[in-house]
């Protein structure tokens, strides 16, 4: 290490710059208890981004800043940090393309908001077709986009080959051909670890208290509403509760006695050592199970299937090394001699309808924000805002009544299938 840098660090004249306050220094800067409060309006569990979005909207938008954030491990070390960090808003049924379009609008402004470079750059995003049924679903969802002001179209083989010159289109006949595209313009990726941290430290500087390495082993019901939680340090006593867990969700959702149909598998991705500005678009191929987009650091990251059994496991495996880089292979030859650098797996609660579940429950003063499949990432604000409202105001958000727990009782699915990126 230079000498320089190391008396930087070890120099005390400094201060140790911070995202957000560490629990040691919550009392000095805001005058509140350095451990956990006995008592908070509202406990969130899970310092992911959706978690850390809601705290800092219920603080910024309804002034609701006795908010305990308690998180198990480190901030953003779930699901957050696990993705691909694709954002778009192509999907197929009227609900679910009013919900991620608000997430891309707020998206748009977010770094501005945040005072955070969050690295938001449009990239325009391919959803390759290979079959006659994939560019049917293609049509069908450019059209539900368009009628609601969506920027989506389908596109032919030329106009694919144009605009990313190193497809192979006919996948070197070692798969179907492609025959067209869903483009979608406004298709987005930004840095994923970012979003975490800048809605930690905008929630942060309202006052919201988020606590790391601290687990919620049970949550307290009396008379059917929410009292509070037991954590690895102690009991709080919350007026409300939100679970933003994402793969651990069905853990939560036992405490309280609550039934889902949520399952979930383990889903794998890589990146490749970073190589020059070679692919600015964002391609998904549902058939060839793959999704690859290229970051600001140069790296490609890519993406296929879920693993296809239930498991709450992080490990990565050779047999998905090797099946993705078949396939991006028969897509873009190119790549044969680019390394892959690291590989990871993060956990996804799924719903059999491919839509997440929001809002309020049967127990009083318990929320959920859940079954985030293969898609949380992009929808981290316009869930923090719909759910920051739900829980400020107990009234489940325009955006998100489609997506109550109750729809599986009722019968009123919301069938995202279509729209899914990863094959399953
Ligand atoms: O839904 O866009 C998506 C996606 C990409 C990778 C995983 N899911």
């Amino acid at each position: 290490m230079p000498l320089r840098l190391l008396r930087f660090g070890l120099n005390k004249t400094y201060k140790e710059p911070r995202m957000f306050r560490a629990p040691a220094t919550l009392k000095d800067e805001y005058d509140v208890p350095a451990t956990l409060k006995d008592e908070y309006d509202v406990v969130i569990i899970g310092g992911g981004g959706h978690g850390l979005a809601a705290a800092y909207y219920l603080a910024k938008h309804h002034n609701i800043t006795n908010v305990a954030v308690l998180e198990q491990g480190y901030i953003g070390s779930g699901g957050t940090g696990r993705n691909t960090a694709i954002i778009r808003s192509n999907y197929l049924t009227p609900e679910g393309v009013r919900f991620y379009e608000k997430s891309v609008e707020l998206y748009k402004g977010l770094s501005r908001e945040l005072r955070f470079n969050l690295f938001y750059t449009e990239r325009g995003h391919y959803t390759l077709a290979h079959s006659d049924a994939a560019l049917r679903t293609a049509r069908w969802r450019a059209e539900v986009n368009q009628h609601l002001g969506v920027n989506s179209e389908v596109v032919d083989p030329d106009f694919i080959k144009k605009h990313n010159p190193e497809i192979d289109i006919t996948c070197g006949g070692h798969q179907p051909p492609v025959m067209g595209a869903l483009y979608h313009p406004p298709g987005a990726i930004a840095r994923h670890d970012a979003v975490a941290w800048a809605f930690a430290r905008g929630a942060d500087e309202r006052g919201v208290e988020i606590h790391q390495q601290t687990a919620v082993n049970d949550i307290e019901i009396k008379d059917g509403a929410v009292t509070g939680v037991h954590t690895n340090r102690g009991f709080v006593k919350a007026k409300k509760v939100l679970s933003a867990v994402a793969g651990w969700t069905t853990a939560i959702t036992q405490m309280v006695g609550l039934r889902t149909p949520l399952v979930i598998h383990p889903l794998q991705a890589f990146v490749s050592e970073p190589i020059k500005p070679w692919l600015d678009t964002i391609i998904v191929s549902g058939s060839l199970h793959i999704y690859i987009s290229q970051s600001t650091r140069g790296e490609l990251v890519s993406g296929a299937a879920l693993d296809p059994y239930e498991l709450i496991n992080t490990r990565s495996t050779l047999d998905f090394a090797e099946g993705l880089s078949g396939h991006l292979i028969d897509l873009f030859p190119c790549l044969s001699g680019v390394k892959v650098m690291r590989q990871w797996a993060g956990l996804c609660d799924m719903t059999p309808d491919f839509s997440p579940i929001m809002g309020r429950t049967p127990v009083h003063g318990f929320y959920i924000d859940a079954g985030w499949g293969t898609y949380g990432f992009k929808a981290t604000p316009v869930c923090g805002l719909t759910m920051a409202h739900t829980i400020a105001r107990d009234e489940d958000h325009d955006l998100i009544r489609a997506f109550s727990l109750s729809r599986f009782e009722r019968m009123t699915l919301v069938g995202e299938k279509g729209a899914a990126s990863v094959g399953h």
